[in-house]
């Protein structure tokens, strides 16, 4: 029976998992035997090229450590520095350093050549996200033939974008070894198509001149999700309502407005807090009853531009906190912590708005989980981004742009004094949509467009090899 291999950037560690992906990616793993594959989080001079296979928690892992060097131009420089900046339309947050790119493909080599031995003819690989995008033809080069499929979790750019980006010719060619590009959105799919189908090669130097060819690579789009039904039962567990009670505590009358994201330029957050105050500036009424939770634990923070943004977020707490707060009450509270799933679903339960604002997303997972969370008799309302891949499975949200405060603080009037009969049409219709885009149904369907019948056939069973990076 073929096994799946997954590969993404860190491979899951001990104990209960993060992010939503790891959760969903984990499950995967649960149903299918097999291992996942990635970077074991350790850095070390003089990595051992052969790779560890772990027990971690029941998962076959295996693993490579990388050395601070290839790690640093790869990770933080390429991936995180130009990857993930260009692709989320910030070229102005985007830093290129010429070197990075060596390091960028050492490290897939590196990937591939200790992948490549565990490998069976029959196998079937995962690749996510990327950090891996050239991993397919470092693997081809090694002779494997396998099928490969391919994980975009972020938005695919635009062409303008995407040509600003050192040798993207190479990385689109990289692209072109896979069998299937999986995109989290329509949106994406179009993107890509439109580069395809009118790429402006390089006349510049004397390589990637040549247009890609494509036409072995299937594209689609596969929009992730959560686990509501899980996000449901979470709400309403001890630990949940322990959450509930202690800001019941806190909050008193208070309508609960929350955002919950990692610390990251890409999530809106300045301009969140900015049509916060609006809120404020332009309804007295609402002083007093109500309160902004903003939970945001601090992600990738060796980078100048997250630093940046970290610092941005602090003055405009601090503003808004200078020209509302009185001795009795603080208009808002700013967490930089994580919590667990089930204390982060009481938080949902309880918000009678959430904010999901990103500037642009591939997905966002908070959206999904708020919706499987609320309380089907008093649910709350969801206010998100039209620019979050998640805007395209949920038309019933207040959908807004975020670069436009005084929209999304007018968004935000309507679904403080929105009826209860309203919002429970609008859950609804949201709960319809998760359900159907839950996580498991995802992989499965990513998994069988990939290789048809092996979602059937892994039942029970189906070894799964997890060489993977997670961000
Ligand atoms: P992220 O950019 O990390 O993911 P998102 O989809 O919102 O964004 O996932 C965040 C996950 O982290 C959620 O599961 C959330 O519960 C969890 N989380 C956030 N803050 C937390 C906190 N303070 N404590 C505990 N948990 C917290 C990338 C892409 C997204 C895409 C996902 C999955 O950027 O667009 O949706 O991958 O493909």
């Amino acid at each position: 029976m073929s096994r799946i291999v997954i590969v993404s950037n860190r491979t899951p560690g001990k104990g209960p998992a993060a992010g939503g992906l790891a959760v969903a990616l984990r499950k995967v793993l649960s149903r299918h035997e097999g291992f996942w594959f990635g970077w074991s989080g350790k850095l070390t001079e003089t990595p051992d090229s052969k790779p560890r296979m772990e027990d971690v928690d029941g998962l076959k892992v295996a693993q490579i450590d990388l050395s601070p060097q290839d790690h640093h131009a790869y990770y933080a420089g390429f991936s995180n520095s130009i990857l993930w900046p260009s692709f989320h339309l910030r070229l102005d947050l985007a830093t290129i350093e010429s070197y990075w790119y060596e390091g960028y493909r050492r490290v897939n080599a590196q990937f591939a050549k200790a992948l490549k031995p565990l490998l069976r003819p029959d196998d079937v690989i995962w690749v996510h996200d990327y950090h891996l995008i050239p991993l397919a033809s470092e693997l081809r080069a090694l002779g494997a033939k396998n099928r490969i499929g391919f994980y975009l979790h972020i938005p695919f750019p635009t062409a303008d974008a995407l040509y600003a980006i050192p040798h993207h010719g190479e990385l689109m060619r990289d692209l072109s070894r896979y069998d299937l590009i999986g995109f989290q959105a329509n949106r994406d799919v179009a993107a890509f198509t439109d580069f395809a189908e009118h790429q402006a090669p390089s006349t510049f130097g004397i390589s990637n001149t040549e247009a890609v060819d494509f036409s072995d690579t299937e594209v689609a789009a596969f929009p992730i999700g959560s686990d509501p039904e899980a996000f449901a039962r979470l709400a309403t567990s001890p630990a949940a309502k322990k959450m509930i009670h202690r800001m019941h505590r806190a909050l008193g009358e208070q309508e609960l407005v929350l955002g919950v994201d990692r610390l990251d330029y890409s999530k809106g957050l300045p301009q969140r807090v900015e049509a916060y105050e609006k809120l404020l500036a332009n309804n007295q009424r609402f002083r007093r009853k109500v309160h902004l939770l903003q939970v945001a634990p601090p992600s990738r923070d060796t980078i100048k531009e997250y630093q940046e943004t970290s610092d941005t977020l602090d003055a405009i707490c601090g503003r808004v906190m200078g020209r509302f707060a009185e001795p009795d009450w603080a208009p808002l509270t700013y967490v930089k912590r994580t919590y667990g799933q089930p204390s982060l679903a009481g938080l949902y339960r309880l918000a009678r708005v959430a904010l999901v604002t990103p500037l642009r997303d591939g997905m966002n997972l908070v959206a999904h989980e708020y919706v499987g969370a609320q309380d089907p008799e008093n649910p709350g309302v969801l206010i998100l981004s039209r620019f979050a891949g998640a805007a395209e499975i949920f038309p019933d949200a207040l959908l807004v742009n975020p670069f436009d405060t005084d929209e999304t603080a007018e968004a935000l009037r309507v679904a403080l004094d929105m009826p209860l009969e309203e919002r429970k049409t609008r859950w609804q219709a949201l709960n319809r949509a998760a359900t159907a885009h839950n996580v498991d149904d995802w992989a499965l369907a990513f998994l069988e467009r990939l290789s048809p019948g092996i979602a059937e056939a892994g039942g029970g069973a189906t070894d799964v090899i997890y060489m993977a990076s997670v961000a």
